[in-house]
């Protein structure tokens, strides 16, 4: 077993002898995270922090309102009484808070920069590259620094077709095992939501929609899934996660927010870029971890522009939403 101590990993390591005598050795392995000074000082003084992921920005946004986004959002979370934490691994370093500089380098390198889930974090630190960390890495990543609140755009899910191809995102065993409230707007209707749904429900994953009974899709506020709970204020959501760490359930929480009202007619026509781009993944063969940057892409051509546009608008929200109830569960701790 592995225990963390003082934010030192201790791996115990018990060995038979022949006299029957069983020995317990250990040995010490100094955690590899860079925590930014702003984080740490947030941290150790028990003020909200909000982690943020890396994905969104080389794969998900092109240059260079990827770098806009992400500044802007960090200081959405900022303006709403919080530290953000944006994660990425630089030079197999994994880093907790972002200088500009190197925001601003994932940011140009974009789809360059190795996509990383939790299966690939080994990987780009042991090759000392850079690495743009998905859900399921950056929940890992914040959870080890002491972060239980992270906020982004959408989570990977179960893809159509996933009861045959087992495509099924690293997201959700993650939330399933990792004690943080990943604050989003849904999944994206190019997934298949309602077996989304279900694995989420395997997995142990609380999901709460926020002010809406209805589980929202990314750019519509409506998946046509009944939610299987709700919250209606940050406190409730904050109360959620306390109650997890209260029965050391180390499981996740998803709290899903709809798209503000205002994008909601934007998300439509969204919607209709998406069926076309389905299709179009399935005749050119895409598989694997490129269907979801290859639709991305598809369905911002498709819209012109305008499916960024609502994306943007949707993450400061769930910037505002996600640093109220990281604010919430640090007055709850006190
Ligand atoms: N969904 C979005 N935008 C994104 C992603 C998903 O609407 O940017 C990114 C996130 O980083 C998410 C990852 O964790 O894609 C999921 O990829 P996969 O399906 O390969 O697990
Ligand atoms: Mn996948």
């Amino acid at each position: 077993p592995c225990y963390i101590y003082r934010q030192k990993f201790i791996f115990f390591d018990a060995e038979d002898f022949s006299c029957g005598v069983r020995r317990l050795s250990f040995f010490m392995v100094e955690p590899r995270l860079q925590v930014s000074p702003e984080v740490q000082a947030a941290l150790t003084e028990g003020l909200p922090v909000v982690a943020l992921e890396s994905t969104i920005i080389t794969h998900g946004m092109p240059w260079p309102d990827n770098l806009s986004t992400a500044l802007e959002v960090e200081n959405v979370v900022r303006a709403s009484g919080a530290i953000p934490a944006t994660i990425a691994i630089i030079k197999g370093v994994p880093h907790i808070g972002m200088q500009r500089e190197e925001l601003e380098h994932i940011a140009r390198k974009g789809t360059a920069v190795q996509k990383v889930s939790r299966r690939d974090l080994p990987v780009v630190m042991a090759k000392q590259l850079d690495g743009a960390t998905t859900v399921s890495a950056t929940a890992a990543l914040a959870a080890l620094a002491g972060i239980h609140v992270f906020v982004t755009g959408g989570i990977g899910g179960v893809h159509r077709g996933g009861e045959v191809t087992m495509d099924v995102s690293a997201d959700l065993t993650e939330l399933g095992r990792t004690p943080i409230a990943v604050v989003c707007a849904g999944a994206k209707s190019i997934l298949d939501i309602p077996r989304t749904l279900e694995v989420l429900e395997t997995r142990g994953v609380a999901v709460a929609s926020y002010g809406t009974d209805d589980f929202p899709a990314f750019f519509t506020p409506h998946s046509g899934c009944r939610s299987p709970a709700r919250v209606d204020s940050p406190a409730e959501a904050a109360a959620m996660l306390k109650s997890i760490q209260q029965l050391g359930l180390g499981s996740g929480i998803l709290v899903a927010v709809p798209i503000p009202r205002e994008q909601a007619a934007e998300g439509e026509e969204v919607e209709a870029a998406i069926r076309t781009a389905l299709q179009e993944a399935g005749s050119q063969g895409i598989k694997g971890n490129e269907v979801t940057p290859f639709l991305l892409e598809r369905v911002r051509t498709l819209t012109g522009g305008r499916s960024l546009d609502a994306n943007i608008k949707l993450v400061k929200n769930n910037a505002r939403i996600g640093s109220a109830i990281a604010r919430q569960y640090a007055a709850q701790l006190r």
